[in-house]
């Protein structure tokens, strides 16, 4: 079992309450799906309940950090060293189609820099979560990217920008490069937990442009924690600036972002 700290802790424990809210509510946009009615503003409320459960919750044990999450304004803390990067559900397009694969992702930023994550996907009830220094975790298994080093055995897993954003042939035309030199590309639509698989293996790469700081904040830690390797989509750019993000193993990383980057 890791030996985890008592942020970390609080952090896992808001992510399991807000779960038990998004559950009950997926299950009623599940019972929508084949009605005309659109999920569309019962899905934002479900979003909404789960960030106030989980800055209730994050406020409560650490009173004078700040915040930035996908649903509110940004707040400055007394601490202003320290913030929550919270997305409450990430992979709402999933949750909106009934589709069982989105998450909850609580990052702990400290002086610039992420130092806890956590990523909590309910419906198959896997916490994924590292600290800086702690190595990662998913639920009390520590996470090591793949080993695999051949490139046309990897699974390899984007974001393809959808209506009218921008980036759209680009991302095709690294597509091209990508699909004949390995073994297959998936589209999951959770970039929080896009990196968390990279973290655990099961995807060897996973590269999207386009996104907020909230979407990848915790899976940054999390991949690093895990022996992968993350940069920018820009040169020497940080990808929680610049929401455009590569993460890799180790064995393929060169490889990857050379065919990727150029
Ligand atoms: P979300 O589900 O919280 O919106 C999928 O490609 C990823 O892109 C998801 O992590 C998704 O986060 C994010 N995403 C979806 N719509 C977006 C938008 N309009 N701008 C930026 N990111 C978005
Ligand atoms: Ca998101």
């Amino acid at each position: 079992m890791p030996n985890q700290s008592a942020t970390i802790n609080v952090m896992i424990q808001a992510a399991r309450k807000a779960a038990k809210s998004l559950l009950k509510d997926f299950t009623e946009v599940e019972n929508l799906q084949a009605s005309t009615k659109s999920p569309g503003d019962f899905v934002s409320k479900a979003d909404l309940r789960a960030e106030r459960i989980i800055k209730y919750e994050l406020e409560k044990a650490r009173p004078y950090y700040g915040w930035v999450g996908e649903e509110s304004e940004e707040i400055v803390g007394k601490d202003p060293t320290r913030r929550w990067i919270v997305d409450p559900l990430d992979g709402t397009s999933n949750f909106l189609h009934g589709i069982p694969h989105w998450a909850i992702s609580i990052a702990l930023e400290h002086k610039n820099e992420i130092t806890s994550g956590v990523i909590y996907d309910p419906i198959k009830d896997e916490c994924f979560y590292a600290e800086k220094g702690n190595g990662a975790w998913l639920n009390d298994k520590r996470l090591r990217v793949s080993g695999r080093t051949k490139m046309i055995e990897m699974l390899f897993s984007t974001g393809i920008p959808f209506a009218n954003k921008p980036g759209l042939s680009t991302t095709l035309t690294e597509i091209e490069k990508i699909m004949p030199k390995c073994s297959g590309l998936r589209r999951d639509g959770s970039a929080a937990l896009d990196l968390a698989y990279v973290a655990s293996g099961r995807f060897d790469g996973y590269w999207e442009r386009g996104l907020n700081s909230w979407d990848i904040a915790a899976g940054i830690v999390i991949v690093k924690e895990s022996g992968g390797i993350i940069c920018s989509l820009e040169k020497d750019m940080n990808p929680l600036l610049n929401g455009s993000i590569l993460a890799a193993s180790d064995k393929i990383y060169e490889e990857f972002s050379s065919l990727i980057l150029t």
